[in-house]
């Protein structure tokens, strides 16, 4: 089965009968913007993590179509769970750039208050998020509103049980629930091809969801097939699963070195298929960019990484001693131990 594609690496738009999508010049700007300042921004933190600001980063470059081709496809009250790397996602929501850094900076467990952005905090632990955007999805059905669940995961992520518990699950109750794959190529050092034999899209089918497969670097087409999966899904048409095929440009995290696992020429091949890039090259032929655009969105993208610097530097500290009460209802032994080392480590600070 072929990824759905309306524009390919050269820039060049063919409608797809199956997934038709008005393309104007307003839609190709907004989502060219959205994506320049997400690039934008991730380059920031990426630099925040390199100057020692930031303890970890894990980039969204190269998945920027991806997330905000399906984003932007959303209600604003759709309920939305990420896993990691959607910062590019959460922009789109609005969360602010001190939000997203705040946790990666060591300062608090979590950056911003999932009800008022309607999109839900970070999960580490791959694919937990499925079964709870699962059951947020029941209670979302049984309260008979038309918003929509969606979650987002990896391609290492479906090796968890949770994953296919997930699947399931929602495909036997009906649930309201898109469930978003990026299938980046590599959960850190793994490549897909290891990670299983049947493609995704395929598996989902097995378990009873609607399944579609989308070049994940077509903004264009992963905004049609996510405005149309939607649409669907809110008009009861029960859960659905898009794999969107796409590639981690960069590392896993700021912790991992590619180049150790990567083949030789694997990332030029990507970057000849660049999300941005490929957009841009419609938009000049069609004569929808012009230099007073380039020149607004580069003055736009250098205010908001010189914001995303400053807010990260201003960040408060947290109390890290709330980590040792947040997660055991009573403190066992171990746990005062080395509380009170941390304590002593913080009090032996001279400043
Ligand atoms: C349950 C669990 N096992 C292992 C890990 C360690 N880990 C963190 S990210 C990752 C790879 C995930 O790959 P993928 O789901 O494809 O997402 P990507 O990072 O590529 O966006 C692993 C193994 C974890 N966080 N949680
Ligand atoms: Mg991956």
């Amino acid at each position: 089965m072929e990824p759905v594609q309306l524009l390919d690496p050269d820039g060049e738009l063919s409608p797809h009968p199956r997934w038709p999508l008005d393309v104007t010049p307003d839609l190709c700007r907004d989502l060219f913007r959205r994506m320049t300042l997400a690039r934008c921004f991730d380059d920031e933190a990426l630099a925040l993590q390199r100057q020692g600001e930031l303890g970890l980063w894990l980039q969204s470059l190269g998945q920027e179509a991806a997330q905000i081709g399906s984003m932007t496809a959303l209600r604003s009250d759709d309920y939305v769970f990420p896993s990691y790397r959607e910062h590019a996602a959460g922009l789109v929501r609005g969360i602010t750039p001190a939000e997203l850094l705040i946790q990666w900076r060591g300062n608090a467990g979590s950056g911003w208050d999932p009800s008022r952005y309607r999109f839900h905090i970070n999960t580490l632990v791959l694919a937990a998020q499925l079964p709870h955007a699962t059951g947020y999805a029941m209670g979302v059905g049984r309260d008979g509103t038309d918003e929509i669940v969606v979650a987002y995961f990896g391609d290492g992520a479906t090796s968890q049980g949770e994953a296919n518990e997930a699947f399931n699950w929602a495909a036997a109750a009906e649930v309201p629930l898109l469930f978003f794959c990026q299938n980046n190529q590599w959960a850190i050092s793994t490549p897909t091809q290891t990670q299983m034999r049947a493609p995704l899209h395929q598996r989902a089918r097995g378990f009873g969801l609607d399944a579609h497969l989308v070049d994940g670097n077509d903004v264009l087409a992963v905004h049609a097939v996510t405005s149309a999966v939607a649409a669907q899904i809110r008009g009861g048409g029960g859960p659905a699963l898009i794999e969107a095929v796409t590639y981690r440009m960069a590392g896993h995290s700021t912790s991992d070195d590619p180049g150790r696992y990567r083949t030789p020429g694997e990332l030029d091949t990507w970057k000849d298929r660049d999300p941005i890039a490929r957009l841009e090259a419609l938009m000049v032929a069609r004569g929808w960019l012009d230099d007073e655009l380039r020149q607004e969105l580069a003055a736009e993208g250098a205010a908001l990484a010189a914001e995303t610097r400053r807010v990260c530097r201003e960040l408060p500290l947290g109390d890290m001693r709330a980590l040792f009460g947040s997660v055991l209802a009573e403190e066992t032994v171990l746990l005062t131990t080395e509380r009170q080392q941390y304590e002593a480590l913080v009090a032996s600070y001279i400043d």
